[in-house]
């Protein structure tokens, strides 16, 4: 998996061969960089401590002994897998501005399309006329079905006939861009609310994921104001995006611990194929390397 395609070595890769067994001078180098990874004080500190017990381990085995302690820090909060079994099956996308909600939404209406099947996109964000034409752009180009009201309209209604025409139309996957307003938190989280009751109501047993999506670019900040978000909009996943333009990746880490909420997709470009299922085993092997 090429998650950081331009450092082929990342911020950890050399400490491994450069030290030869677990000792304090190696625990202090590896806690350091483990933040400097932005992994989050407590998740180094807690992998520095479980290492710590493991003064036999050398070369390779201390290597596989922390990708271990990472991913057991991460199964936590949950399985990383969409639950999406129902036809349809919906997904929302939220988050602030600019992280990559509309990209995230190309990229899976493409790889649902591939997987044949009929995917209808949802132009919830009616805050900018650009918003939906964006949207429009990328079902023009992944062969999707899109329901778009004018600018300024009212997002639950966009909603509403995205759910009639779904049903209409036999539609697999629904998936709904929203605005990301972080500045009036309250009527956003209202706004979430109300989106996610129309689809219970509307589509009534479907499975819906609510993704949150993150920018890994932003690191621990962003981190603070998901926590928010995640705590008022009932949030089922995480998507965070832009993770080949960050040696940063360690963040993946303290999601599940300062969210509670598995990260279930990772975005490491700006084209549509470039959108990967989470698998934390094969992240932290990849962050070690
Ligand atoms: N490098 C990189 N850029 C991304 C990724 N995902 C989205 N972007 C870029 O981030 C910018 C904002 O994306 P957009 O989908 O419009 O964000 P939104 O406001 O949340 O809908 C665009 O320039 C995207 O091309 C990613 O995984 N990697
Ligand atoms: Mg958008």
């Amino acid at each position: 998996m090429a998650l950081f395609k331009e450092k082929k070595k990342g911020l950890l890769g050399g400490l491994f061969s450069a030290f030869s067994r677990v000792d304090e001078d190696f625990l202090d180098e590896l806690e350091e960089r483990l933040i400097l990874a932005d992994t989050g004080v407590e998740t180094a500190e807690e992998a520095v401590d479980a290492l710590r017990r493991e003064k036999k381990l050398k070369g390779p085995e201390v290597q596989a002994k922390l990708a271990e302690i990472l991913v057991a820090g991460m199964e936590q909060a949950g399985s990383p897998a969409l639950r999406l079994t129902t036809k349809p099956s919906v997904i929302i996308m939220v988050g602030v501005n600019g992280v990559g909600k509309t990209t995230t939404i190309g990229k899976l209406s493409k790889w649902f399309s591939r997987q044949g099947k009929k995917v209808l996109l949802c132009a919830a964000d009616t805050f900018r006329a650009a918003a939906a034409e964006q949207l429009g752009i990328w079902a023009q180009r992944t062969g999707a079905d899109i329901v778009r009201h004018g600018e300024g309209g009212d997002p639950g209604a966009v909603v509403f006939d995205a759910c009639a025409a779904a049903r209409a139309r036999g539609a697999d996957i629904v998936i709904v861009d929203t605005a990301g307003r972080l500045h009036n938190k309250q009527n956003l989280m209202n706004e979430l609310t109300k989106l996610t009751k129309i689809v219970s109501r509307e589509l009534p047993g479907a499975d819906c994921e609510i993704l949150l999506v993150l920018d890994a670019t932003t690191g621990q900040n962003g981190l603070v104001q998901a926590q928010q978000f995640a705590a008022a909009s009932g949030v089922t996943g995480i998507v965070l995006t832009k993770l080949d333009g960050t040696a940063k990746g360690g963040v993946v880490f303290s999601i599940a611990r300062t969210l509670g909420v598995p990260v279930k997709l990772v975005g490491v470009g700006e084209g549509v194929d470039d959108l990967r299922p989470f698998d934390a085993r094969e992240f932290a092997e990849a962050m070690l390397q």
